[in-house]
């Protein structure tokens, strides 16, 4: 039992009342990190160190008042005084130190491994800004700075500091831990974040552009900078082997202070490689071991049987291949033991698929991993497959003992009982507290599928969840939305493969059809929410026309009653939690094969949406769990999409000159549209539906708005609905990243 106010005198002398919000949020941060600080952190012989370029952890506030038991507690103490959690809460800065996907997860992945009580750090950068911040303005994305670190905040400055040495000079690094609590466990673990002293914000231009040449100041200024010239990629090498380098010191550090003579290395760490951005560890770990007088061949052997590869993508264009030039420039002490890496594939393979160097002198990534590691796994059952049988092919005839999968999952801490609190308390009435330790409890929810009470409740709970986020969109953004309409929600990164501008075709389907005269059942509304790239001119434009539809449609007396379109500001964590529980419908329909996993639609199932997608990623299992009647799934599958790619068989302009599809697609350099919009844009991505359409959207038009119509047709038999959703509510146990985590251990880690 912790005593609130006692604390809050010790710091403050006054009482919780007297308090401003922001000063019981300072209250609370040094509550939980000390609480975390007397605990002791995980121990055992073998570590494992997951090593990752982002770890987007988002707001720690409640998160670990969760995970420490005391969330109950001070909620309850501070609305004694008269004070809201959750306005506390909103004080709190996001540490956006993550693109999407791959960041969110390495984050689960963390209290996970907390959880189970497993012996794990993540390893990462302490970028001073994350993500760039999202503003819309005159219908287009524009970008700021986007700071997180405050005067008292998550991070503990560690005494330790290591030297990483580089072309022309050397660099001390600072270390910064940030604890992570298990979800009420006795122990703790760590993200350990590097960082340089001398870097410097006011190097930063206009918006969040900066000098890419000055290393010193810029070294951890920003994640990922702007990779389009080469001044951009050398920064993203220099952070790169930063971050392995340090992590590298680490963990042979940590592993010498166990007992280790180094020969034995493995023997006290695993190294998980997450996708290819941390992957000159491997050279790193090589070079440091021979410093240190071990042979070449025994360091490769050493190497070999602690580092694991995680593939999260088979899009070409992020797989990273270096020139060799650039690594020269950066890290030439890496390059001959690249060099001699790749001497002996070629002595070995035949296959020049596999070489680590290419004839033009590029260096492949994940190749490296995938020969000197001992694990390469996808991230969903049909990514696996597609790496397996496609994209890795030729290293899996090599090695078919190397691959595995491990189905991605999401933390219900976060994703449940934080962003869901409704839920999860009667979740807990019903259930009883077992499915927090054991997600797969969560099935039996299926008992109380026929019951009428059940549903009832279930159904004032999404309205109750939908007035949060309305408040949260009037307050963020002074948008006001109908929270009787249905929510449909697509948030995630924007890229053409997830298509976006698919479901902004059906928007325009939609408005069309209202102005003829067919009035839906009921008002929808359809939320976008996710970053472009600042280089990636067709997301930007993809952004443009959803903004001018929703200026359209608002403006529309005849078509607003009924159809409302919002572009979601700034989508990054703390707004997932809200748009998350409020959904209805999830929208997943990225071209089949594209999307490696997603997890957002885990988050969504679990907070009873129903997904409509294709047969894509993890979409796949959810299909296979709640059966045909609990989704709504249309499309081409990914065998068909390969071999469209394979024969160069789409042909968008065919599909085009359907009469279903032209007077949508045309819609967009339609007056109207023109009148609110940018006519470079909108004439950009209207040419690129037609003649290009890379990932295919018109491909599967039809079928989306036909399964569409479907599904908003069966929202209104509220009955058979809602047994939909308690089979997904019930059936998305398995994304549980406990269970992830436990498979990981199980077959890679072996702690
Ligand atoms: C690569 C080279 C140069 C610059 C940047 C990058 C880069 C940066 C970020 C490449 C990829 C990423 C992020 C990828 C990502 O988020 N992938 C997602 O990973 C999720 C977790 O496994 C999956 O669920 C998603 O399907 C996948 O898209």
């Amino acid at each position: 039992m912790i005593n609130l106010q006692e604390f809050v005198t010790k710091k403050y002398q006054k009482s919780i009342a007297e308090c401003s919000n922001e000063e019981l949020y300072y209250a609370l941060l040094n509550l939980s990190k000390e609480t975390s600080a007397a605990k002791p952190t995980n121990s055992g012989k073998k570590k494992v160190y997951y090593i990752s370029a982002e770890f987007l952890i988002g707001k720690l506030l409640s998160n670990n008042l969760i995970n420490l038991g005391l969330y109950d507690e001070v909620k309850t103490q501070l609305a004694a005084a008269g004070k809201d959690l959750i306005a506390i809460e909103s004080i709190e800065m996001e540490p956006s130190l993550g693109n999407g996907g791959l960041g969110r997860l390495a984050a689960c992945f963390l209290d996970s491994i907390a959880t189970l009580g497993l012996n794990g750090d993540g390893v990462g950068l302490n970028y001073h800004f994350g993500l760039f911040k999202q503003v819309l303005k005159d219908n287009q994305q524009s970008t700021v700075p986007n700071e997180w670190i405050t005067e008292e905040s998550w991070l503990t400055k560690s005494p330790l500091s290591y030297t990483v040495p580089f072309a022309n000079f050397s660099l001390t690094s600072t270390l910064y831990d940030i604890d992570v609590p298990g979800y009420k466990t006795a122990t703790k673990n760590r993200l350990r974040l590097f960082d340089l002293d001398s870097v410097d914000s006011s190097l930063i231009g206009d918006g969040i552009s900066f000098d890419k040449t000055d290393i010193l100041k810029n070294l951890t200024l920003f994640l990922y900078p702007d990779d389009s010239d080469r001044q951009g990629e050398l920064l993203r090498i220099f952070q790169q082997y930063f971050m392995v380098s340090n992590a590298a010191q680490l963990l042979m550090d940590e592993a010498i202070e166990k007992g280790s003579n180094l020969h034995d290395l493995a023997d006290y760490a695993v190294v998980q490689i997450n996708d290819t951005h941390p992957s000159m560890v491997i050279p790193e770990l090589i070079r440091l071991l021979t410093e240190r007088g071990i042979e070449f061949d025994e360091a490769v052997t050493i190497v070999k049987s602690m580092t694991a590869y995680t593939n999260h993508t088979i899009l070409a264009e992020a797989l990273e291949k270096w020139p060799l030039e650039f690594l020269q420039e950066v890290v030439p002490h890496l390059v001959p033991i690249i060099e001699e890496l790749d001497r002996r594939v070629k002595a070995e393979v035949a296959d020049a698929a596999t070489y680590i160097i290419d004839e033009s002198g590029r260096v492949h990534m994940a190749h490296m991993d995938i020969h000197y590691g001992y694990s390469v796994n996808g991230v969903a059952a049909l990514h696996t497959d597609i790496l397996k049988s496609s994209e890795l092919k030729p290293f899996y005839d090599l090695y078919p003992e190397k691959f595995n999968n491990k189905t991605n999952g999401i933390t219900f801490r976060r994703w449940l009982m934080h962003c869901n609190p409704s839920l999860s308390h009667y979740l807990d009435e019903l259930l009883g507290h077992g499915y927090h330790h054991d997600a797969a409890e969560l099935e039996k929810l299926l008992d109380f599928k026929r019951n009428l009470s059940v549903k009832v409740e279930l159904e004032t709970i999404k309205a109750h969840n939908k007035r949060k986020l309305q408040r949260f969109l009037k307050e963020h953004q002074g948008v006001s939305i109908n929270s009787d309409s249905i929510f449909d929600i697509q948030i995630k990164r924007l890229h053409e493969y997830k298509r976006q501008q698919m479901n902004a075709l059906y928007v325009i389907h939609k408005y069309l059809d209202i102005k003829a005269g067919n009035i839906p059942a009921r008002p929808l509304t359809v939320f976008f929410g996710g970053k472009a790239a600042p280089a990636y001119t067709i997301a930007q434009d993809i952004i443009h026309l959803i903004l001018c539809l929703s200026e359209l449609i608002a403006g529309d007396p005849e078509v607003s009653p009924h159809l409302q379109v919002v572009m979601v500001e700034n989508y990054n964590v703390t707004a997932a939690s809200f748009l998350i529980p409020a959904a209805d419908i999830s929208e997943q329909i990225s071209l089949a094969s594209k999307e490696a996993s997603g997890t957002g639609n885990m988050k969504f199932m679990l907070n009873g949406a129903l997904t409509l997608g294709t047969e894509d990623g993890a979409n796949v299992e959810i299909h296979e769990l709640v059966g045909d009647d609990n989704i709504y799934v249309f499309g081409e599958d990914s065998q068909t999409v390969i071999d469209l790619y394979a024969t160069n068989g789409y042909e968008a302009r065919s599909y085009y000159e359907k009469e279903t599809i032209q007077p949508l697609v045309d819609f967009i350099v339609s007056d109207q549209v023109l009148a609110l919009g940018n006519k470079e844009r909108l004439e950009r991505l209207h040419n690129e539906l037609i003649v290009k359409d890379w990932f295919m959207t018109l491909l599967d038009l039809e079928d989306y708005i036909r399964v569409k119509e479907q599904m908003l047709a069966d929202y209104e038999d509220r009955n058979a609905w809602l047994d939909k959703v308690i089979v997904n509510i019930a059936k998305a146990g398995f994304f549980s990243s406990d269970r992830t985590i436990a498979q990981y251990n199980e077959d890679i880690w072996k702690l």
